[in-house]
């Protein structure tokens, strides 16, 4: 082996190690670092929501002036690069993002090199960026259902972004939307239905006991609440009214 070729190898061999150290301490550094592996262009169509962008497009739907109309020093440094993550964490909060990502399959970023699990900013605190001049994006709790304002920006949903990565969006997490509330109880024959206000995308758990000093226990199976906004939902305990009492109330059940 001459002189030339082991040196070659090891300057080879130190361009790997250095970026190692480089991935283990920055992660995803660049959209091109892992996110497109996933994502694909930002030019084009993909998303693993089943999101449908303007013009097939997440670049068009968060740059053109007829939609998000984000300056491009938002996310570029010099117009076309390959954009530093650390912009698009001006509205995709990173700690949020992450914690997202986990909730949904992908615990990459929570490895003992990255990160450590957070707890990100609740869903209704404004992302740095939203509500500046330099983007049309706003309100992270997203609760008006009309296009192209605040966080709609997409074709034919109002479902904007989980900002704080618990899977509830919007108005369905609980940092943003009402609390659950019991509105009416009727006896049905020895059967109890139970009508309760709740909100789109939560997925709810009625629950009873006789006694306040016993536990609570689940009544039936979980229902999720389709589509976006507030609604009033209900179930029946079959054979409820032969206890002498019954308490009854509601739980989240992701
Ligand atoms: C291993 C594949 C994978 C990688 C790598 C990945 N993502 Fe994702 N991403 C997903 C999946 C899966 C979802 C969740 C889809 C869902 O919410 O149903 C998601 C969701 C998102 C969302 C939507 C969040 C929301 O609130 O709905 C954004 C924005 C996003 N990713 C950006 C990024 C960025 C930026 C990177 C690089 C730092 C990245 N992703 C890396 C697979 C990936
Ligand atoms: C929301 C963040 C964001 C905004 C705002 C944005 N870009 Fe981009 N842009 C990206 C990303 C991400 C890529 C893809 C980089 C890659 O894959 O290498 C990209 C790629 C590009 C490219 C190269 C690929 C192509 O589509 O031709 C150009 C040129 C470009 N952007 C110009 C602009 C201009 C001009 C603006 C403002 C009108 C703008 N961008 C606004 C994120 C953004
Ligand atoms: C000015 C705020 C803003 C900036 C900056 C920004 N985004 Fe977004 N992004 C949003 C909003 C709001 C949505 C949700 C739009 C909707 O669903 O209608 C979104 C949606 C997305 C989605 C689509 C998720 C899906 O599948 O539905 C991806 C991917 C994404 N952003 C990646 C990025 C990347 C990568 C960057 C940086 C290069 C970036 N964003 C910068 C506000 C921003
Ligand atoms: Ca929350
Ligand atoms: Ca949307
Ligand atoms: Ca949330
Ligand atoms: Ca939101």
């Amino acid at each position: 082996m001459s002189a030339d070729v082991l040196k070659r190898g090891m300057v080879n061999w130190m361009v790997i190690f250095a970026m190692a150290v480089c991935h283990a301490s920055f992660g995803y550094e660049l959209y091109t670092d892992g996110c497109k592996t996933c994502h694909g262009d930002f030019d084009g169509p993909a998303s693993f929501k089943g999101t449908v962008f303007p013009s097939d497009s997440k670049h068009e739907m968060h740059r053109n002036k007829d939609y998000m109309n984000t300056d491009c020093s938002l996310c570029h440094n010099t117009p076309g690069d390959d954009p530093f993550l650390s912009n698009c964490a001006g509205c995709h909060v990173g700690s949020g993002l992450r914690a997202h990502h986990a909730a949904n399959g992908i615990p990459t970023c929570y490895t003992a090199e990255c990160h450590d699990p957070e707890t990100p900013p609740a869903e209704n605190v404004k992302p740095p960026y939203y509500g500046t001049s330099g983007t049309l994006a706003d309100n992270p709790c997203n609760d008006v259902f009309t296009a192209n304002m605040n966080e709609n920006w997409s074709i034919g949903d109002f479902v904007g972004l989980d900002n704080d990565g618990d899977n509830l969006y919007d108005l369905a997490d609980f940092d943003c939307g009402p609390p659950y509330l019991i509105s009416t109880l009727a006896l049905e024959g020895g059967d109890v239905r139970i009508v309760w206000d709740t909100v789109g995308g939560r997925r709810d758990m009625l629950q009873s006991t006789s006694s306040l000093s016993e536990p609570f226990s689940d009544v039936g199976s979980a229902i999720d609440i389709a589509g976006v906004g507030l609604f009033s939902t209900n179930a029946v305990e079959v054979g409820g009214v032969t206890a002498s009492n019954r308490f009854y109330r509601i739980r989240y059940a992701p």
